[in-house]
């Protein structure tokens, strides 16, 4: 299995200390910032957008890991600034041109994610394993943070891995989202997954000088 990876979720940081924030991430080695962009129409609510991303790239070199939660994805990709080390994860659910928006992403050389709803059943991915390098399991209804884990969805990640399996493609990287304690994120590291959103329920608690010793203890519980 492949090395376990954090990738911490921005729309938990606090603009105030976003500068020192980066710096803590940047000697902690935090291996992706994941950016939750949201469009008020798949998601209730309105997330990050194009100038934050713009403004974050001239903060740090951290790839970014960039999780589209926004209808018809696929004619907005140039907005973007995707680049060649990122990671995007559409939608399943955002799109009816699913293989469409996995095909016109190919170009920007960055890892192309499919993610999925805690309802949407995994068969869904039979005919997409092609065109992607991994999936992005919701473990939440994507548009907030802070909620709590569904609970089917823990199943869903040893089902997930039997499939890969199965299916001769235990290569996919598995990324997990929303709600990833430190105790969810060790259930999940057996169960395969290798990328871990970080938010309100491990490394960002509390004031931005512990987030240090946040990450030290999150990464030790994912190993
Ligand atoms: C949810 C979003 C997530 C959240 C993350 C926050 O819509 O896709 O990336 O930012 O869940 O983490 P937590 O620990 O507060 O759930
Ligand atoms: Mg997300």
């Amino acid at each position: 299995m492949c090395e376990s990876k954090i990738s911490a979720s921005m729309m938990c940081a606090d603009l105030v200390t976003l500068k020192e924030t980066i710096e803590i991430f940047e000697k902690k080695k935090v291996d992706y910032l994941h950016i939750d962009v949201m469009d008020g129409e798949f998601v209730p609510n309105f997330g990050l957008g194009v100038d934050y991303i713009r403004g974050l790239r001239a903060l740090t070199k951290i790839p970014l890991d960039i999780h589209l939660m926004i209808r018809n994805p696929e004619y907005k990709l140039q907005w973007i600034g995707i680049k060649e080390s990122d990671i995007v994860s559409v939608h399943y659910e955002s799109t009816y041109q699913v293989q469409r928006v996995l095909d016109w992403l190919a170009p920007f050389g960055c890892k192309r994610f499919l993610a999925i709803n805690p309802a949407t059943p995994l068969y869904v991915l039979e005919e997409v394993l092609d065109y992607i390098d991994g999936i992005n399991l919701l473990m939440v209804n994507p548009g907030f943070a802070g909620q709590k884990i569904v609970k089917s969805t823990l199943h869903k990640a040893e089902k997930l891995q039997e499939f890969l399996k199965t299916n001769g493609r235990e290569d996919v990287l598995v990324e997990v989202d929303g709600n990833i304690t430190p105790e969810n994120g060790a259930k999940l590291r057996k169960l395969g997954a290798s990328i871990f959103v970080a938010g309100t329920s491990s490394i960002f608690k509390g004031h931005v000088s512990t987030y240090g010793n946040s990450i030290d203890e999150f990464r030790t519980m994912i190993r």
